[in-house]
């Protein structure tokens, strides 16, 4: 069913600031950043090394770009804290994958896949269903 581990999450108040951290501190490359409104965060994917190899895991910082937003609720309650936030599962056909996991009991919080970065269709299983982890799917656009 799943490729790989795409990305683990960090959750701050300040996605820039900590991508310079790791660019600054540990060498890190930055990716990728865009702006999700539907999510309501600012999202920016950091390597360990500045091209990408097919499987290779990236970390995603995000923070919020409104206050409504899920990630802004995961902050307050963590009294403004940062810390890891979600993994992500790359998976060839979420259509088929998310099927399945539904079949087996598993609560995915969408109906339909969302937008998700570089225009991925994304879902997320509920952390009741991941046993306290927020787990993301994520697809890449075919070509
Ligand atoms: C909440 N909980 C978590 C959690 N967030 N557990 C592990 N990891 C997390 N990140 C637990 C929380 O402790 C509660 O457990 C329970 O879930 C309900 O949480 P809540 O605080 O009452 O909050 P809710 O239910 O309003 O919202 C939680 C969910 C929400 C997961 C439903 O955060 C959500 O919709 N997340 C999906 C969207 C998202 O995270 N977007 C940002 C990344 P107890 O106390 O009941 O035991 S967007 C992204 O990654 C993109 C675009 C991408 O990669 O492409
Ligand atoms: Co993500």
């Amino acid at each position: 069913l799943f490729t790989c581990i795409d990305h683990v999450a960090y959750a701050c108040p300040d996605a820039d600031e900590a991508a310079k951290f790791y660019i600054e501190t540990f060498g890190w490359h930055e990716i990728h950043r865009e702006e999700n409104p539907d999510q309501g965060i600012l999202e920016i994917m950091m390597a360990p090394a500045a091209e990408l190899t097919p499987d290779m895991t990236q970390v995603q910082m995000i923070s919020p770009i409104s206050e409504t937003s899920t990630t802004a609720k995961w902050l307050e309650k963590n009294n403004g804290r940062a810390g890891l936030h979600h993994m992500a599962w790359r998976v060839d056909d979420i259509d088929a994958v998310s099927a399945t996991l539904r079949e087996r009991g598993v609560r995915l919080l969408y109906d339909e896949p969302r937008v998700g970065t570089g225009g991925n269709r994304i879902n997320f299983m509920h952390p009741k269903s991941g046993r306290g982890v927020l787990i993301e799917l994520t697809q890449y656009p075919k070509n």
